[in-house]
């Protein structure tokens, strides 16, 4: 691509260095008595999300430098340039679009001298007529039996996103109905998925953008013989499948009728993909309309980002703390730590999203990187975490920034639950930030030699994100706050967030040791010597059994 200033040249990131070589020994303690209105300055609010970054170790000045260093990327000009349609995955020649899956009907964007919100919308339409047949009973399949389970067969993208949106807004879904994803190439995530089942009751989703991914299609091979076992008839497939690619002549050649296929496009990439026809286990879950609440959750942010200034754009905030711990902290990893149970598979689907996208090492100018790039992501909803490796993040060695998640309203009635929730997320981040000091310890009476060992430093720094309720529209501007997020990230580290050559090779590494696991190769390995003896250990493993 075009030739960029090195980002550790850039003025505002040598300003950054000194800046931080000043602050870094500096206390939230201090920083909050210093200021006594911080909490409440230090926050953004739109569209219904409340922002609280306070519990940061940053002064005004930090944030100053961290906007500069945006603008010296250019991050605005590349923000137009994804919301235009240009071709900002360079290394594929894509355009990164999947804002365009969720502009509502009338605007215009486009991609190859074509305007792609139409079609969009066309297949929303498709996805919704189908839902309201499968979710009314209308659509019945080969015996005459209305379909009752709902089984996605896909990977990576197009899974991930499908799961954690079902998890998330279950409360929402057809509850007479069952959903299931069948992700891994390890069966036995096929029979755990099917055992239960009636295959006159079951669609399955055949969920693959290239249609040629050998998890998805082995599972869909699977499928197919799991159907027709009970059903018979081959014709029964028209009932029992329908497809979601951008592979029409792949999904014809399986014998899923193109009729039944719902179509996404090169300019969608995987792991930005739920808000497409990946999507349609989701809309059969929760309805069309429920659905469409979800895409303009995502429009609403994606509009928040691109027209807010930097100094309350969301993304771009959360997105730049990101880089403050990451390049001059030097933290390895961050923590999502949702205190809302419906988002157990968030942390995961986080993981692909920021971690596919930003764990990267060659540049715009394709020169090696001489800082870090992304951070690894993990965590787990509260309270759960806290009664395991919480222990770590308050009174370890290592600096993991959190990002907490919450809602003020609950999906339930149950008694005092919610408080007990939402008291635990405000207590965690207090703990923190403001630590326990060794005479606070010690005025409790803690005997002298325990003291160390209950002292809190504190200075542990967390974002506060609050929502009123876990809804459609508030799942939509969630994702789409740290999709746009990992987008900043991306600009300012310089690298192709929406490429995934790592993902691309672990698709074809193991095809050429299947032949040798079939053939049961012998004397023939031309491998190391580590992977010959493990190919021979399971080769003759399995020829006993046989
Ligand atoms: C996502 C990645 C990857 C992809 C899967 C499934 O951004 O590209 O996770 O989604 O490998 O690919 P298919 O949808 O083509 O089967």
């Amino acid at each position: 691509m075009q030739i960029t200033e090195q980002l550790t040249a850039k003025l505002a990131w040598q300003a950054l260095q000194d800046h931080h070589l000043k602050i870094k020994d500096m206390h939230l303690r201090k920083l909050f008595a210093d200021d006594p209105r911080r909490g409440e300055r230090m926050t953004a609010q739109a569209i219904g999300i409340y922002f609280d970054y306070s519990k940061h170790r940053i002064t005004g000045e930090t944030l100053k430098l961290l906007f500069q260093l945006a603008e010296e990327s250019g991050l605005q000009g590349r923000m137009d340039a994804m919301f235009r349609g240009d071709k900002i995955n360079f290394t594929e020649n894509r355009a990164v679009l999947h804002v365009a899956l969720r502009a509502p009907q009338g605007k215009s964007i486009m991609v190859d001298g074509k305007d792609v919100v139409p079609e969009v919308h066309a297949v929303l339409e498709k996805m919704s007529r189908f839902s309201a047949r499968i979710r009314s009973g209308e659509w019945k399949g080969h015996t005459g039996k209305p379909i009752r389970n709902v089984i996605n067969v896909g990977i990576g993208g197009s899974d991930l996103g499908p799961v954690m949106a079902y998890e998330a807004l279950k409360h929402y879904s057809k509850r007479e109905m069952t959903f299931r994803f069948v992700s891994n190439i390890d069966g036995t995530d096929f029979v755990e998925a099917t055992r239960d089942l009636d295959p006159q009751e079951t669609l399955f989703i055949i969920s693959s953008k290239t249609f040629t991914t050998l998890e998805t299609m082995t599972n869909a091979r699977t499928a197919r013989d799991w159907a027709l076992s009970t059903l018979k008839d081959p014709a029964a497939v028209a009932r029992h499948f329908v497809a979601v690619s951008t592979n029409a002549k792949e999904v014809a050649q399986f014998g899923i009728d193109t009729a039944n296929m719902f179509e996404f496009w090169d300019w969608v990439g995987g792991r930005y993909s739920m808000g497409s026809a990946i999507g349609l286990s989701t809309m059969i879950a929760i309805g069309p309309e429920n659905f469409r609440a979800m895409l303009d959750g995502f429009h609403q942010m994606d509009e928040h980002f691109r027209t807010t200034p930097f100094e309350k754009n969301l993304p771009v905030i959360m997105g730049l703390l990101g880089i403050w711990y990451n390049n001059f902290f030097d933290a390895q990893t961050m923590a999502v730590l949702p205190y809302e149970q419906y988002l157990k598979r968030f942390p995961a689907y986080l993981q692909q999203l920021t971690m596919e996208s930003n764990g990267k090492h060659a540049t715009f100018d394709e020169n090696e990187v001489d800082y870090q790039t992304g951070p690894i992501y993990w965590g787990e909803p509260g309270t759960n975490g806290q009664h395991s490796f919480y222990q770590l993040i308050h009174q370890g060695t290592k600096l993991i920034p959190c990002d907490f998640i919450a809602f003020l309203q609950p999906l339930h009635s149950l008694g005092a639950h919610h408080d007990y929730l939402l008291a635990n997320v405000f207590a965690q981040a207090e703990a923190l930030a403001f630590g326990k000091s060794e005479k606070e310890v010690h005025d409790e009476g803690t005997p002298a030699q325990l003291a160390p060992h209950r002292t809190f430093e504190g200075n542990r720094p967390s974002s506060t994100i609050l929502l009123e309720r876990l809804t459609p529209e508030a799942l939509g501007k969630i994702v789409a706050l740290y999709e746009h997020s990992v987008f900043v990230q991306g600009i300012i580290w310089q690298i192709d967030s929406f490429d995934q050559w790592g993902v691309e090779l672990g698709k074809v590494l193991a095809q050429r040791i299947i032949p040798e696991l079939e053939a049961g190769a012998k004397d023939s390995l031309k491998h190391d010597s580590s992977t010959n003896a493990l190919i021979r250990r399971y080769v003759k493993a399995k020829g006993q059994k046989e």
